[in-house]
């Protein structure tokens, strides 16, 4: 016959240090849970690859903020344009920027509605030209596009002959360069307003555009 000792159990008592080890371990996670279930998650948000700015802005560009748990409210989210990028917008008087920020709602979402114009890419810049934050936490770099495409000499913002138009016109020269992909579904993301951008430009993205050229919207 063995005569097991039984830990734990019956004549078992814990030492004064584990008891304290272990009530601090159950109060660290008490005060984490919380703060964790807060935390942003790049995974479960959604940060739309480029942001469509209108000279009267009327445009929404919404991110989604997420994690395992679902959609959270009250996220603190940031667009912050780079400075380069930031010297080439055409922006409206009285638009915030280089950083822009909004609250997310029940839903996790939070929109910008972003009065301005000018086509910014990566490609185009050589260069980030925007990153959004949730509550200080990267959920991916973005570009910038909008029915305010060209100046009046058909020019995009990062092309060197660029001298821009205060008013962030959107005007013929806009109609000329939105054309083309529209008619022959091009690739091209200064006139993809739907995502993916940089899928064939389509029906969806003529719709969008349309209102723009018709009204020739320029900043309030
Ligand atoms: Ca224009
Ligand atoms: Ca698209």
């Amino acid at each position: 016959m063995y005569n097991y000792p039984i830990p734990f159990l019956g004549g078992f008592s814990m030492t004064r240090q584990f008891r304290f080890a272990l009530a601090f371990v159950l109060v660290g996670m008490l005060v984490s849970a919380p703060a964790m279930a807060t935390i942003p998650d790049p995974a479960f948000s959604n940060a739309p690859g480029f942001m469509t700015v209108t000279p009267d802005g009327s445009f929404g560009y919404t991110v989604n903020v997420a994690n395992s748990g679902g959609p959270l409210s009250g996220s603190f989210v940031q667009i912050v344009v780079s400075g380069p990028a930031d010297g080439l917008v055409c922006w409206c008087t009285g638009q915030t920027h280089p950083v822009i920020d909004e609250l997310t709602n029940a839903s996790g979402d939070a929109t910008f509605f972003v009065a301005g114009g000018g086509c910014i890419t990566a490609t185009g810049l050589g260069a980030t030209v925007a990153e959004v934050f949730a509550d200080g936490i990267l959920l991916g770099q973005i570009e910038i596009n909008s029915p305010d495409v060209v100046d009046a000499a058909g020019f995009v913002n990062t092309d060197p002959g660029y001298t821009g138009d205060p008013t962030c016109n959107v005007g013929l020269s806009d109609a000329v360069f939105h054309t083309a992909p529209i008619s022959l579904g091009q690739s091209e993301p200064c006139s993809n307003f739907t995502d993916p951008f940089n899928d064939a430009v389509s029906l969806s993205d003529a719709v969008i555009v349309t209102p723009y050229i018709v009204n020739g919207t320029s900043c309030n």
